[in-house]
């Protein structure tokens, strides 16, 4: 039985675990980010989360995505790499490429999803499991040692077959709850983000403001986390900076406003850490 501890994330010294880039640096080694979803109408989520995992200092970040969507994602961010995936086959060849991956921003839960969702199951490399795949995981549970889960409080309660009241009523114990089922690293987002560690600690990031409150916020989360795991971080120091870079990100932002602030608001904020 792991005890558990609460301590408030120390910004400061989390910062100090991204290492300044040496003047010899290439994009090798700083890794490459697989993100997966964008299912119709959600195309947004994957660009959110492809071009946050950029703008927090990933050395190359991949799309896979449906066929349709491909083409239009390389003309909308064209530092993005973007795949149009059908089969798991073709899944199969991207992930050897990469070292990181982060599924669910759009995913949606056809066939499709649950397919990819499945394909990425074994895997042992770095995950970031968000969105759609939450919601995929939560009909067929599996543990993600390797894992950052990242739920909304709604999200939480249908892995944890809760109300979200319930979630929000004892959010310390939803979060330890949550690390407990699945393994890995589990972020508990919301006023007060928590992230649950498998030491038992749990951590609380008090950045962030009520303007973060619209859809496309926790897609930026997810691609943020993947890419400081492509530069080295193990998935408590990426999920801890990465919630502590995200709020911060959102309330530079909303220094001009919180009402209206969307999420392309904060990219040019998340290189500031
Ligand atoms: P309620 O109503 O309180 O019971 P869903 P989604 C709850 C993609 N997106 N505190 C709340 O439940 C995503 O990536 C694409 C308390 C709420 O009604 C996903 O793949 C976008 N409760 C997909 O859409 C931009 C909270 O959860 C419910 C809460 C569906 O994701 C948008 C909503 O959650 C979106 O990101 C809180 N802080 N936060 C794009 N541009 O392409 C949430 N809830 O039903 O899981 O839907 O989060 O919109
Ligand atoms: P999602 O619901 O997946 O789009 O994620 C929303 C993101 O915005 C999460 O990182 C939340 O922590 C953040 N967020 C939403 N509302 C607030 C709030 N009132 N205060 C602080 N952060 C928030
Ligand atoms: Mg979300």
């Amino acid at each position: 039985q792991v005890k558990t501890s609460v301590m408030r994330l120390d910004y400061d010294i989390l910062k100090t675990r991204v290492c300044k880039r040496p003047r010899t640096a290439h994009k090798g080694r700083f890794g490459h980010v697989l993100i997966i979803g964008g299912d119709s109408g959600m195309t947004g989520a994957v660009c959110l989360a492809a071009e946050a995992a950029a703008r927090v200092g990933a050395g190359k970040v991949s799309l896979a995505t449906r066929h349709a969507h491909a083409t239009l994602l390389n003309l909308t961010r064209p530092e993005i790499m973007s795949h149009g995936i059908e089969t798991i086959e073709e899944l199969e060849v991207l992930l050897t490429q990469v070292d990181i991956i982060a599924i669910g921003p759009g995913l949606g839960q056809s066939h499709w999803a649950h397919g990819l969702l499945e394909a990425i199951k074994e895997q042992q490399k770095p995950i970031v499991v968000d969105a759609d795949a939450l919601n995929l995981l939560a009909r067929s549970p599996f543990r993600l040692p390797h894992g950052v889960l990242t739920p909304h409080p709604g999200e939480a309660a249908r892995l944890l077959e809760l109300s979200t009241l319930e979630v929000q009523n004892d959010r310390f114990a939803a979060v330890r709850a949550l690390q407990l089922r699945f393994g890995g690293v589990c972020v508990l987002k919301g006023a007060g983000t928590l992230v649950a560690t498998p030491n038992g600690q749990i951590g609380i990031c008090t950045a962030g403001n009520p303007g973060m409150a619209c859809g496309g916020m926790g897609d930026v989360l997810t691609g943020v986390i993947a890419g400081l795991l492509a530069q080295g971080l193990s998935t408590t120091e990426a999920a801890q900076l990465g919630v502590c870079i995200h709020g911060k990100a959102g309330d530079k932002a909303a220094l001009e406003g919180e009402r209206g602030l969307l999420p392309s608001d904060l990219m040019p904020w998340l290189r500031y850490y």
